[in-house]
């Protein structure tokens, strides 16, 4: 059992209990010590690094996670990654080109057949604060699975990561490997019921018909609670953005990443046509200051099974192939001007925020969400059970999928975090 896991600095039961937390379970070694050395692979493959800024290489690892990334338990769906959507994963600023890792075939073909990639976070776990590697985009071709190369793809990057003086990780699975620190339930709200039924990603419920349930879910436009001010987000809002957000995940959460500079809201935040959405909230009576702002990212998922379809065999992707999901970002607020009562004290603290100003700040302000990922012609809009999610699943109409998201860290030991204490996400 976890012949690979067990020789690991990670927890193997979550009832281990320790006597102390917040602290590394190996200690950091001097670069002296880190072999410089690619970790041993077979005679059929060699070690690359992908060049995600030469559209060839793009195309390669574009091409491997299309065919062989993450599918649902059923393996209905799989995640499809456009190339310009990895191009904003994978390139945040300062990354180290070094953490695009491949394996490639020695068969001649040089065809890339795994990858792994890592990149620089500055995490705040239980208000510890450490530089650490975020890991993603594991991937090994279907016709290699279950020899043994992820473990050797995790141990090169551990390598390449400890090079740069770092021994932490943070990553997320579907499946359950030893320890997740917290598992977190899948959330979707439908946009396009029709589409989800026809593709089997949502059932009809017994006696109700199509038309009843695409009115169950209509989000009219013309309600009275569209947000007055709220429009895209552009270069000028980032400072305050910025500060919100920190704010905010500060206040709510005890694990998130720390925005430290504006050049990384610009990064993850300013929005990318077809790749990242994010609107803001515009004062209407003081010009220019930002109350709100929600964010998703488009990441459509390939329909496998379908008589109307054939899956990527048809060699071109059909658009009528996906199901366009968006995946819900960050968000935060500041409650001042949605309460109605002047708040004098600017540094007073979410937590000592009535829950109940909290639900409806953010019930409204994801109403406005659903109604522009709408508009923008999604099928669905998706998000985790983290943060303070949960608060509005009910009211606008959010249902349990049957997927999970498990969190974990690399040689860190923290105790379990309950889903709202959960300040990250991973693309
Ligand atoms: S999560 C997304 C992962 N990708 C997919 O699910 C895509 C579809 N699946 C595949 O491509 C393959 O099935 C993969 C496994 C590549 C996942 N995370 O080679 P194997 C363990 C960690 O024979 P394969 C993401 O990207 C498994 O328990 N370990 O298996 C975050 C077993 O170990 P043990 C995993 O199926 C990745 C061993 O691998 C995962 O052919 C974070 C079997 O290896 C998984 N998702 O390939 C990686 N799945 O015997 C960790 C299986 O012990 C990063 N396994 O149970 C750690 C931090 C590193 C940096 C540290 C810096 C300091
Ligand atoms: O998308 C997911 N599930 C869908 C489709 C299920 C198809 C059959 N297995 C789902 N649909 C129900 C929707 C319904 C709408 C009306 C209200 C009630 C709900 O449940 C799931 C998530 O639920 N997705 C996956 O399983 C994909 C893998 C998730 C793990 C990803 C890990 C990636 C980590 C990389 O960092």
């Amino acid at each position: 059992e976890h012949d690979f896991w067990k020789t690991q600095p990670v927890l193997l039961s979550s009832n281990s209990n320790q006597d102390k937390y917040d602290r590394a379970l190996k200690p950091d070694i001097s670069l002296e010590k880190v072999s410089k050395e690619f970790i041993p692979i077979s005679s059929e493959f060699y070690w690359c690094t992908v060049d995600i800024h030469k559209s060839s290489q793009m195309q390669e690892l574009y091409t491997l996670l299309s065919h062989n990334y993450v599918e649902d338990s059923d393996e209905l769906f799989r995640f499809h990654y456009s190339p310009e959507f990895l191009k904003w994963a994978l390139d945040p600023p300062g990354q180290n080109p070094d953490w695009h890792i491949g394996l490639r075939s020695t068969d001649g073909s040089n065809k890339l057949m795994a990858f792994i990639s890592g990149s620089e976070i500055e995490m705040k776990v239980n208000s510890v604060t450490k530089k650490m590697a975020e890991i993603n985009f594991l991937c090994v071709n279907k016709n290699l699975r279950k020899q043994r190369l992820a473990p050797i793809l995790i141990q090169e990057v551990t390598r390449r990561v400890n090079l740069c003086n770092i021994f932490q990780a943070v990553y997320t699975a579907g499946v359950e490997i030893p320890t997740p620190i917290s598992v977190c339930q899948y959330y979707h709200r439908p946009l396009n019921s029709k589409k989800l039924v026809d593709t089997g990603f949502s059932h009809l419920p017994p006696g109700v018909s199509l038309a009843k349930l695409v009115m169950h879910y209509r989000l009219l436009p013309e309600s009275n609670s569209q947000m007055p001010g709220l429009r895209l987000m552009t270069e000028k809002d980032i400072p305050q953005v910025r500060k919100i957000l920190n704010k905010y995940l500060n206040a709510r959460t005890k694990m998130h990443q720390i925005f430290k500079s504006d050049e990384i809201i610009k990064h993850w935040l300013l929005p990318k046509k077809d790749v990242i959405y994010t609107y803001v909230v515009e004062d209407i009576n003081k010009t220019g200051k930002i109350t709100d702002f929600f964010s998703f990212y488009l990441l459509p998922s390939l329909i496998l099974k379908n008589d109307k379809s054939s899956g990527l065999n048809t060699k071109k992707v059909n658009p009528n192939n996906l199901i366009n999901s968006a995946y819900l970002f960050y968000y935060g607020f500041n409650l001042e001007p949605a309460s109605g009562v002047e708040i004098k004290d600017s540094n007073i603290s979410y937590r000592d925020l009535n829950e109940s100003m909290i639900k409806e700040r953010l019930v409204l302000l994801m109403k406005n969400c659903l109604m522009i990922a709408k508009k923008e012609n999604f099928d669905v809009f998706n998000c985790v059970k983290i943060q303070d999610n949960e608060l509005f699943f009910d009211d606008l109409k959010f249902g349990s999928g049957d997927g999970h998201l498990h969190y974990y860290f690399y040689n860190w030991v923290i105790r379990d975090l309950k889903n709202r204490d959960i300040g990250l996400t991973m693309l």
